[in-house]
């Protein structure tokens, strides 16, 4: 039941290390500048680009900027959805995330349900995850009615990092929340890491290579670089990242 691009994604874990995906976020930008910021990602070498956004509610957005990111790169095109009207048919995956640790029901099973027949019928590669707040969390903290796993009680977020592992979800997402000033914690990232055997995602707060650094290091499989993307000339901090977290084929990671 592995699709593609998660067994791809996988494959280059194993081989290489920690990945890094590339977030636009679908508000706020045309499809030509968000195709743009795309295909930059993928010079950088991240391994794909997700797009989402808590409070992207325009379906039709959406949908052409995916499109036009489809056309610009050959890196997979993962959605990162908040609410159903984040799918469009033309992504290659989407992370089918259910956020554990809401206090409303429909951001943990009704959104997926209501959301299901249309991923089926658009053949979209779902990606099981489990998603948790890590914080406050910012914007998703908010609209997700979150209780923020506090950062310093990694056992808190093992525990769920567990149990979305014995319901068979093979992600999990710790997220600080786009734009905080401090990403999660790495000793809440290791901690995670000794106990979940599938992949671990760490976004939230990215912004220079001695965080993406220590977030790697830690444990972290993939690292969802977002904000940074909007600076003007972010492709060499990313450059540098992508680097010293996922060497060249053949060279082991270093310090
Ligand atoms: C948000 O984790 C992502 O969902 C990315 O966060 O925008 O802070 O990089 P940043």
């Amino acid at each position: 039941m592995i699709g593609p691009v998660e067994k791809q994604l996988r494959r280059d874990i194993t081989k290489l290390g920690t990945l890094c995906f590339g977030l636009i976020d679908s508000q706020g930008l045309t499809p030509s500048s968000a195709a743009r910021t795309a295909e930059t990602c993928q010079q950088c070498g991240v391994s794909a680009i997700l797009v989402g956004g808590s409070t992207a509610i325009d379906q039709l957005e959406v949908h052409s900027i995916v499109k036009s990111i489809k056309k610009s790169v050959t890196i997979p095109v993962i959605l990162f959805c908040g609410n159903v009207t984040g799918i469009s048919p033309d992504a290659d995956a989407i992370l089918f995330s259910s956020l554990l640790n809401s206090d409303n029901p429909y951001f943990i099973t009704q959104a997926q349900a209501l959301g299901a027949l249309a991923i089926r019928k658009y053949q979209l590669e779902a990606i099981p995850l489990a998603y948790l707040v890590i914080g406050d969390g910012g914007s998703v903290g908010f609209v997700g009615r979150t209780r923020g796993i506090p950062p310093k009680k990694p056992a808190l977020a093992s525990m769920y990092a567990l149990a979305a592992q014995y319901m068979g979800m093979r992600s999990v997402y710790l997220e600080g929340g786009s734009g905080v000033t401090s990403h999660v914690p790495a000793d809440l990232v290791s901690l995670v890491r000794s106990l979940y055997d599938g992949t671990i995602f760490v976004g939230g707060g990215i912004r220079t290579l001695t965080q993406a650094t220590t977030l790697a290091k830690a444990g972290a499989d993939i690292l969802v670089i977002g904000s940074l993307l909007e600076e003007e000339g972010f492709d060499s901090t990313l450059k540098q990242i992508v680097r010293k977290v996922q060497p060249p084929k053949g060279r082991s990671r270093t310090g």
